[in-house]
């Protein structure tokens, strides 16, 4: 075999190792796309269509924000809305009370940095960003407390950042809706 046979073989080979990679890279991409395209059609897993903006720097001066409208209220449709706020390092209320078996609205926000509210055991997962009014959706069948840590790094003191929930009976938190204004068990 000569030099030039050689110098030929070697190029045919460099020329197929790179048509099957090049050829890997193309199904990756089409699959990424494929498995984007999934999440969004099929699961709905897609950005609010609705932005909602706040100025974290007066939360707590005036409107939807201010610390006496945060917490929970039953609605007239029977609905309930929750409010909090995350900031370096807490939550407010740093305990939500919710009833079970009704159709809860999270709004929520963050006055500094990006947190994040994560409720366990459940799907409920959003993020806090400062400047915009985050909504979840939410429903929680049976009684009990659970876990809301904090799911975004937030600086130093992130790890220390938890928050709870307390579903309570449906009937014992119309009770109390009729008693007071905003509802949390914090101090409880
Ligand atoms: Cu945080």
């Amino acid at each position: 075999m000569s030099a030039q046979d050689t110098g030929h073989q070697g190029a045919e080979i460099a020329r197929r190792t790179e048509r099957r990679w090049a050829t890997l890279s193309v199904i990756i991409i089409v699959a990424m796309a494929v498995i984007a395209a999934i999440a969004g059609i099929h699961r709905a897993t897609m950005p609010q269509a609705r932005v909602e903006t706040t100025d974290p720097s007066r939360l707590h001066l005036s409107g939807e924000f201010v610390e006496s409208n945060l917490g929970s209220v039953l609605e007239s449709n029977g609905a309930v809305t929750v409010r909090a706020i995350g900031q370096q390092y807490s939550f407010t209320p740093a305990c939500l009370l919710v009833p079970a078996e009704t159709p809860i609205t999270l709004r929520a926000t963050s006055a500094d940095v990006v947190h994040g509210i994560l409720i366990q055991g459940t799907n409920i997962n959003t993020m806090l960003v400062p400047g915009y009014v985050s909504e979840q959706l939410m429903r929680f069948e049976r009684t009990g407390d659970y876990l809301m840590p904090c799911q975004e790094f937030c600086s130093f003191g992130h790890e220390g950042m938890w928050g709870k929930v307390r579903v309570i009976d449906k009937a014992k938190f119309a009770e109390l809706a009729k008693s007071s204004g905003r509802l949390s068990c914090v101090g409880q």
